[in-house]
C-alpha cells in the first residue's frame, strides 16, 4: 500500500513459462508477495519445464501492443518491469509506449534461457540498445548478457565494474550486473552503478540441487519493480530484491523427489544482505 492507501499496479511484459519457474508466472508471484497489483502483457508462450524448452510460440507484436494499450487505458501503472521481448517489432511498441506513459522500467534483458534456448533474437540486440535501454530506470544483466551487450569478455571482478560504469555511461540508467554467473564459493555479489556511484549487493550463495539459477533473474527484477513502486527509496529496493531472491531459493519447497523449485519466502532475509 502507498502513503495515499492504493495498491500500486505494476506491469511485467514478458514471455510464458509453462514450468512456473521463471517468466510472467515468477513475475506475478513475486508482485503478490510484495503486496503489488499485477499486470501483464506476454510477448510469447513458452513450453517447458525446468529441464527443458521444448517450444516458443511469439505473440504478433500488435497483439503485444493491444495488451499494453488496454491495460494502461485502465490501470495507473507508474512501474514496469521487462523481461523475454523476442524480437524488434515487440521490443519497439514496449519502449513506444513506456516513453508515451513515463513509467519507470526495470528492464531484465533477457537473451538466453539458462538451459541455453535463445530468447531473444540475435538482431534484436541492437534494438534493446537503441530504443529501450536508453528509457529504463534500471536494467539488470547477468554477466553473459553484459558481455553481448558490452562487446566485451567479462573474466575478473575489476572487469565487472567496469562494465557496469560502461552500461551507466552509455545508457544513463541505474545498472545492476548480477555476479551469480562468478561466484567465490561463499557469496553471490552484484555490482550496482547508480548516479555514476558503484556499490556492491551481497548476499551469501545458496545452492539448491537442480536448476536453481532458473527464475532468479525474473524474480530479482519484478521484485525490485515492486518496491519501487510501493515508494522504497532504491538502496531499500535493492536490498528486498536481493533478500526475496535468496530467501526464495532458502525456502525452497519440494514439488517431487527430485524436483524443487524457489518460491515466496515467509521470512525476511534483509539482514542476511550487504549494500556498501
Ligand atoms: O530467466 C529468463 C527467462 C525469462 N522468461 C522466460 C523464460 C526464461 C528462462 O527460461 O523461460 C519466459
Amino acid at each position: 500500500m502507498t502513503a495515499r492507501g492504493k495498491l500500486p499496479a505494476v506491469l511485467t511484459i514478458a514471455g510464458s513459462d509453462s514450468g512456473g519457474g521463471a517468466g510472467i508466472q515468477a513475475d506475478l508471484r513475486t508482485f503478490n508477495a510484495f503486496k503489488v497489483y499485477g499486470c501483464s502483457a506476454i510477448t510469447a508462450v513458452t513450453s517447458q519445464n525446468p529441464n527443458e524448452v521444448r517450444r516458443v510460440d511469439v505473440l504478433p507484436g500488435d497483439a503485444v501492443k493491444c495488451q499494453l494499450e488496454t491495460i494502461l487505458a485502465a490501470f495507473p501503472v507508474r512501474f514496469a518491469k521487462s523481461g523475454m521481448l523476442v524480437n524488434r517489432e515487440i521490443i519497439e511498441c514496449a519502449a513506444e509506449i513506456i516513453s508515451q506513459k513515463r513509467i519507470a522500467l526495470v528492464v531484465d534483458p533477457v537473451m538466453v534461457s539458462t538451459s541455453g534456448t535463445r530468447l531473444l533474437e540475435e538482431s534484436a540486440i541492437a534494438a534493446m540498445k537503441e530504443l529501450l535501454f536508453p528509457q529504463a530506470a534500471w536494467l539488470t544483466p547477468n554477466i553473459p548478457e553484459a558481455e553481448l551487450i558490452c562487446n566485451k569478455k567479462i573474466s575478473s571482478r575489476s572487469d565487472i565494474a567496469d562494465a557496469a560504469k560502461m552500461l551507466y555511461e552509455k545508457f544513463g540508467c541505474s545498472i545492476i550486473l548480477k555476479g551469480g554467473h562468478f561466484t567465490n564459493g561463499s557469496c553471490a555479489s552484484d555490482i550496482i552503478c547508480h548516479e555514476g556511484e558503484l556499490f556492491t549487493l551481497v548476499s551469501p550463495e545458496i545452492n539448491i540441487p537442480g536448476n536453481t539459477a532458473h527464475g532468479t533473474g525474473c524474480t530479482l527484477s519484478a521484485a525490485l519493480a515492486a518496491n519501487l513502486a510501493l515508494g522504497k527509496n532504491w538502496q531499500s529496493s535493492v536490498i528486498a530484491a536481493k533478500a526475496f531472491v535468496y530467501g526464495s531459493l532458502a525456502e525452497n519447497v519440494l514439488l517431487s523427489d527430485s524436483l524443487r523449485q524457489m518460491y515466496p519466502p515467509e521470512q525476511s532475509f534483509h539482514d542476511q544482505i550487504s549494500l556498501y
